[in-house]
Order: C-alpha cells, then structure tokens, then sequence
C-alpha cells in the first residue's frame, strides 16, 4: 500500500538555540546550530521538492530535542496518535503537537497510560503492517495501547525488538517501498523482516539506515557513498542530505519529519 510511502503532507520543527542541550547516548561534543540550521533547511526544500505540503512550525525552546517532531505521533491515514514519549524531558513535546494534528485530521487519539511509553522512532509503517520496536523509550504498555487505537482503523501491529543499545527500532531501518527495506546487518539478522526484501547498508556504515521514503525520493544522510550506490542500483532516486550535527544527538532523517495523507 502506498500509504507508506506517498505523501501530500509533512510537519517539521524549526530546531531552537537550545538543542545543542539535546539529549545523546555518547558525546560526540556540540552541533554547530548555524550548520544544523543549514542542513534543516536543504532536507525541507527536499520534502517541498517531491510536491508535498510541509508545514514549518516554530521553535521550541523548553523542548531540547523538540526539532525531532517524529517521537511526538504516529500518523496514519485514518487518524494520528499522539505519542508518550519515553524520554522524560521530551514527554511535553506530544501535547504540543496535538493541535497542530487535530487541524488536519478528523480524529486524533492519544496513548494515554501513565505507564505507557511510546516514541514514533520505534515505529515503521510499512505497505503491510505497523511494526514497533521495544527500546528503552517505548515499552509493552506503550505498544498494547497503539495496537488496540489503530486496530479499529485496519492496522495491523506487529512488535520486534529494538537491538540492545539502539535508540529507536528505525535507527537501523528505513522503508524503501511497500516491501523493502534498507537495514543494517545487525537488525535484519534478528529475523524481524521476514518476508519482505532486505538491502542491508554496507559495513561501517550503519550510521545511514535511517533514511526516509518519500514520494519518489530516498532522502538519506550525506557521506555514506557505498550504500547509497546499492539504493541506485535497486532503482531508487538518492537525495542526499547533511546530518553531521543531528547526528551528534543521535537524529537522522526520519526523526525530523512527521509525514502524513489524512484522509478526507
Ligand atoms: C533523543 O535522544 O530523543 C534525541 N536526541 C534524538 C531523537 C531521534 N529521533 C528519532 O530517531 N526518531
């Protein structure tokens, strides 16, 4: 289904002064905003450039990591879900952007347990399932509650495991088409995409699995050149985009971007 990957919409988040205090699982020392801010601005003229509508919102500055707006919801067609994400600085990020969802959608839901946990990184919609990654940011009670919100609107959701010190499931994952994938190797061996085809990112660059699949393009970070090769070769167009300093947070190409088709 190509729900998955084709889009009219996309919502992202001007990155404030504050994110150089964004969360990291290691100290690779500060981005250079100015560079972030350069970068931010190439991968929206991407998105615009496949002919989507991308709505630009302002900073946030209580909110860190808030210019990874993909933690805060899950959309679908049929509706979105505000998330509970597991990081505790970054639980006020969801709430912030409910209204901007509810604008566009006709319904809205929202993950609701006080012990639920559920980050969108975790989350990969692909043309046949939604798949969730248990991580440290998204937990059982996390994952129950989406199944049983978008079971009603047809979803299917199907948990794997996020690899032990990953952050999010789609750190090492990306949807190309309905049914393939680009993984690293590590990910793809733990058996989670059987049944769909695999193009595993070339050794010593599992650093670019997390690319995005919109419209016609495969938006992937910069500097990756022997991976980006395979995805020519399997017929995909390439627009290649700087993520030096989001990286540095643990951000790549997905987490910048809500990307959405609400229904009618
Ligand atoms: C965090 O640790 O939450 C942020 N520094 C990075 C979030 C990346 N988001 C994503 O992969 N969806």
């Amino acid at each position: 289904m190509s729900h998955s990957y084709q889009f009219s919409h996309a919502i992202t988040r001007k990155p404030s002064p504050e994110v150089v205090a964004g969360l990291r699982a290691v100290d690779l020392g500060a981005p250079d905003f100015a560079l972030m801010l350069q970068h931010h601005s190439d991968y929206i003229a991407a998105l615009r450039a496949t002919g989507a509508q991308v709505i630009e919102l302002d900073a946030l500055p209580a909110y860190p990591d808030s210019v990874f707006v993909e933690d805060t919801a899950l959309c679908l067609p049929e509706g979105a879900v505000i998330m509970r994400p597991g990081a505790p600085s970054r639980l006020g990020e969801a709430a912030e952007m409910a209204p901007h969802l509810a604008q566009l959608y006709r319904q809205t839901v929202q993950i609701s347990g006080a012990d639920s946990f559920i980050e969108g990184g975790d989350i990969l919609v692909t043309g046949h399932e939604v798949l969730v990654g248990r991580s440290a940011r998204t937990n059982a009670a996390g994952i129950a509650e989406l199944a049983a919100l978008i079971s009603p609107w047809g979803h299917r959701l199907r948990e794997v495991i996020t690899p032990e010190g990953v952050l999010h499931f789609k750190t090492d994952c990306s949807l190309l088409d309905a049914d393939t994938v680009l993984a690293t190797r590590r990910l793809a061996a733990s058996g989670c995409f059987e049944g769909y085809r695999v193009i595993e990112v070339a050794e010593g660059e599992e650093a670019c699995a997390n690319t995005i699949r919109f419209n016609d393009a495969v938006i992937a970070p910069a500097g990756f050149a022997r991976t980006m090769a395979r995805l020519t070769e399997a017929g995909f167009k390439v627009v290649q985009i700087g993520n030096s300093e989001c990286a540095k947070l643990d951000g790549g190409m997905s987490c910048l971007s809500l990307r959405f088709t609400p229904q009618p």
